[in-house]
């Protein structure tokens, strides 16, 4: 019964990485919807009706004893169509705004996402409810997740792109920043590097990891695979084998997908 982490692309490994620091022998299924990346561009309609497909039928075949939505911008929508068709727990991604607010001494505060999270009512929602008391900044962009698509296969990145596309943030004068798109937390460095130490960057794998800990803790269903061996999950997605650069194996490695030999493919056209 692995631990079904979900993602359109390799984001979710940064949520993947803070869950496995806490559950170091649980068994993983991680899943890429490259099919339809990026899902900031998506119509809500087309991303609840896919996401809620796709990760059912994945939740039959891989016998998943939860599932990890680790993408804000299908968390922002989702959730709701997901959890009243499984009967497994779902948890799901929420932007850090209530802890950056919560830490803003200036209370001027940024929200760093794509495009579909920025303008979902969800996220109007959640600053309202939370940082009513603050300036939010929202800035939503689909290149940053494609630039972190690249770098982690080709390990290069476009340090005056980034510089050029974040200029508007950094020009907001801001003290915490949310990185609300769990690709962004790959570009930390960079980002940090970008934006100055001034700016805390806060995203929200920690509390995750915390969270699907909790959750089978209190789970009976929910089995530790002991027998599994240890960084031999299974992983599969929409990358064949071939296309498994090296960059991506080594992110992989890191969330202890080390046996590529187990990668079996789903299409997700
Ligand atoms: N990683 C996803 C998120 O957290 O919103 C989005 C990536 C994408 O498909 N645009």
């Amino acid at each position: 019964q692995p631990i079904l982490v979900f993602d359109s692309g390799i984001g979710g490994l940064s949520v993947l990485a803070e869950i496995r620091k806490r559950l170091p022998h649980h068994d993983y299924c991680y899943v890429f919807d490259n099919a339809r990346l990026p899902y900031g561009e998506l119509e809500e309609q087309e991303l609840v009706s896919g996401c809620v497909s796709l990760i059912s039928q994945l939740v039959e075949r891989t016998h998943a004893a939860i599932v990890v939505v680790a993408c804000n911008t299908a968390s922002t929508v989702v959730l709701p169509a997901l959890r009243a068709k499984l009967h497994i727990p779902v948890v799901g991604v929420v932007p850090a705004i209530k802890p950056a607010a919560l830490l803003s001494k200036s209370k001027r505060i940024g929200l760093l996402a794509t495009p579909g999270t920025v303008k979902r009512h969800y996220t109007h929602e959640l600053i309202s409810q939370f940082a009513d008391d603050c300036h939010v900044e929202l800035f939503g962009c689909s290149e940053l997740v494609m630039m972190a698509e690249q770098k982690i296969a080709t390990g290069q990145l476009d340090i005056a792109r980034l510089t050029q596309i974040l200029s508007p943030v950094v020009d907001a004068n801001l003290d915490v920043l949310v990185l609300g798109c769990t690709h962004f937390p790959m570009l930390r460095d960079e980002l940090q590097q970008v934006f100055g130490q001034g700016v805390t960057l806060l995203d929200s794998g920690e509390a995750i990891a915390k969270r699907v800990d909790a959750l089978l803790a209190h789970g009976k269903n929910v089995s530790h695979n002991s027998e599994y061996e240890r960084n031999s999950s299974l992983m599969q997605g929409f990358y064949t084998k071939a296309e498994i650069s090296e960059g991506l194996a080594a992110t992989l490695a890191d969330c202890g997908f080390s046996t590529l030999e187990r990668i079996t493919t789903i299409n997700t056209k």
